[in-house]
């Protein structure tokens, strides 16, 4: 290869520059979500390897410089010279732009939305990049730095001659990533994710970072199916078979698993090539019509109906349903204005096809689970008709008090959202000494009294008549559900604030499943936080220290010495604390620190599963849970 510079080189790097001045047009963000996709993306391609039938191990290794090696063992990115770019395909791929899947030919390259940018995005976004191909008992080798070739690929040692693969490591560039620190815990989820998507893949994530290095297998061979028995898990299941279609049609790939438990939420998740489709589209569209008309008629033709007229509407139908709806599309096309809803009118005809034949013949061969599905669904209906009636008494009174604001509110006289906050308080006591504490211009506190109603085990018309939901959502002035509207919000901080205690994280958790299940877009927009008082009050000499942590304990501690003189009070909980305490140590906005709640878009079905096991009645789950996370102490990531 010439090492002078030639026009196309030329329209490389300036191609993989562009990357790096706008990397958010390629990599959606460069926060840590960004920093993950990297990862995603790389992998991707070796899924791509295995749904062609080449691979079926993909290990992924975080390395302790924090660097990230991908290895696959399928036929190996080629490495000859092709034909329109004069270079090895495999450079190619990694630096040319949107070069992924144009080669070669016959694999079925399924990546779309965010992902499948490709790798040389990855490759442009990197500190340095190294590429390893195991062929013909040789092994290939190129590196990269910040896209830029550092040598024309060369044979790099040889290999067992059986052996095929790629193998990429990467260094995500701190020029460009504002977090360049992996976290196990989402790419595990998200790997997990892929492994259930894709059955009979073995997908290995191993942290090297550790002591003792960590690694876990992710390997289904039941698939989606697996996937709902993993969500269900901590749930109590309304009868034990996964109800499963698949079929081909009109190109179109479909695969759905679904099964109902006893909880009153829906949890649909949809793919699309893998990805993760939370606003749906064409293809949940054609699921939800083709359930609903289904077991409509299922119960109409088996008189399971009160008279002609009942029908049960798709909501009722999908209380308490889980189900994976994925599909494998050629070309998708996306929508919306984060362009992750599914626009091709083939995927709604494709699914409603598939799972309207195969759950009638479903339904017919399983009399007792249709009973039972509909049983429910008859049920879920009458509770939906309770609750529009309360819902429409409030709406009146709302209409006639306009907008009643809850009695215990103390609202704060700033109208401007943007600089209101509102502090959720545990207990009337402690809404006491925050009422007397607070700044009262933007500073509102809504006390709240006792345990609040656990959304997880409460069907519509005991939460709407619930008086402690119903003052935070009339105070956040959004509406619920339909009626959500976020640019009604009246405060653009939710502030929970309770004691530092195992009871004081309950009722923290209790009111973020609250808000997740019922106002997601709260968390997703970034508007709750978690109030941090203070664990210990250290004085000495009348001078007085707060420390947040055992860890701060000590260090204080060990600043002003450890001696007789020192008095230390532990917290048991906010109203241990009078108003000036309180102020100074967990309201002062200068002082004070807030925990923001933040959710992984990118494996939403994990946090569904992390509210059920907290929240749900299974013990055994929620104790394995607590043990698996204790040493994290991280609650707030949800
Ligand atoms: F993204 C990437 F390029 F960096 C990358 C690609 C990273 C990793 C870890 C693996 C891969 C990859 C690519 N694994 N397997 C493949 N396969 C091909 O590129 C390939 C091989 C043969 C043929 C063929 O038609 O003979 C076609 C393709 C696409």
């Amino acid at each position: 290869m010439s090492t002078e510079y030639g026009a196309d080189q030329i329209q490389i790097l300036e191609g993989l520059e562009a990357v790096r001045k706008r990397p958010g047009m390629y990599i959606g963000s460069t926060s840590s979500r960004g920093l993950h996709h990297l990862v995603y993306e790389i992998v991707d391609n070796s899924v791509d390897e295995a749904l062609a039938g080449f691979c079926d191990t993909i290990e992924v290794t975080i390395n302790e410089d924090n660097s990230v090696t991908v290895v696959d063992n399928g036929r190996g990115i080629p490495i000859g010279i092709n034909a329109k770019a004069g270079i090895p395909a495999v450079e190619v791929v990694f630096t040319i732009l949107h070069a992924g899947g144009k080669f070669g030919g016959g694999g079925y390259k399924v990546s779309g939305g965010l992902h499948g940018v490709g790798a040389s995005v990855v490759n442009a976004l990197s500190e340095w990049l190294e590429v390893y191909i195991y062929n013909e008992g040789k092994i290939y080798n190129q590196r990269y730095e910040r896209g830029k070739v550092m040598y024309p690929l060369k044979e790099a040692g040889v290999c067992d001659p059986g052996k095929t693969g790629t193998k990429v490591v990467f260094l995500p560039d701190k020029e460009i990533f504002e977090e360049t620190v992996f976290d196990y815990s989402v790419l595990k989820n998200r790997l997990r994710e892929m492994a259930f998507l894709t059955k009979g893949l073995r997908i290995v994530l191993v942290d090297d970072r550790e002591e003792t290095p960590v690694k876990k297998e992710f390997h289904y061979e039941g698939g989606i199916k697996e996937f709902v028995q993993y969500l269900n898990n901590n749930k109590t299941e309304l009868y034990p078979e996964i109800i499963f279609c698949e079929g081909t049609k009109e190109n179109v790939y479909v695969e759905v698993a679904m099964q109902h438990n006893d909880a009153y939420n829906e949890n649909c998740y949809s793919f699309v090539n893998n990805i993760n489709t939370p606003e749906g589209g064409t293809h949940l569209e054609g699921f939800k019509r083709a359930l609903t008309k289904t077991v409509n008629e299922y119960a109409r033709a088996n008189k399971l109906l009160k008279d002609s007229e009942q029908n049960l509407s798709g909501e009722d139908i999908r209380e308490g349903l889980t189900a994976i709806i994925s599909i494998k599309i050629e070309d998708p096309q996306f929508e919306g204005q984060t362009k992750q809803k599914l626009g091709n009118s083939e995927g709604r005809v494709a699914v409603d096809q598939i799972v309207s034949e195969q759950l009638t013949y479903f339904l017919e061969q399983n009399p007792a689970v249709a009973k039972i599905i509909c049983e429910k669904s008859i049920l879920s209906q009458r509770a939906r008709e309770a609750a529009r009636k309360a819902r429409d008494i409030t709406r009146r009174k709302t209409a006639l008090d306009g907008m009643a604001l809850p009695g215990k509110l103390a609202d704060c006289s700033d109208k401007d959202p943007k600089n209101c906050e509102i502090y959720i308080v545990e207990g009337d006591s402690a809404g006491g000494s925050a009422k007397k504490a607070r700044s009262r211009a933007t500073q509102a506190i809504l006390p709240l009294r006792g345990k609040i109603l656990n959304v997880e085990k409460a069907r519509m018309d005991k939460i709407y008549a619930n008086a402690e939901i119903k003052a935070m959502i009339t105070a956040f002035g959004t509406g619920i559900h339909d009626d959500f509207d976020i640019s009604k919000l009246r405060y653009h901080k939710i502030i929970i604030m309770t004691d530092a205690d195992v009871d004081g994280a309950h009722i923290s958790t209790l009111l973020l499943t609250f808000m997740y299940r019922f106002m997601p877009e709260l968390i997703k927009q970034g508007y709750v936080y978690l109030a941090q008082p203070p664990l210990y009050k250290i004085e000495k000499n009348k001078k007085v220290w707060y420390a947040y942590s055992d860890d701060e304990l000590n260090a204080i501690l060990s600043e002003i010495g450890r001696d007789n003189n020192n008095k230390i009070q532990r917290y048991k909980g906010l109203g241990e604390m009078d108003a000036e305490q309180l102020w100074d140590t967990t309201m002062d906005p200068k002082t004070r620190i807030l925990l923001r709640v933040n959710m992984d878009e990118d494996t939403s079905s994990e946090i569904d599963m992390t509210f059920t096991t907290l929240m749900g009645d299974k013990v055994e789950p929620r104790r394995e849970f607590i043990e698996a996370n204790a040493k994290y102490a991280k609650n707030l990531d949800i």
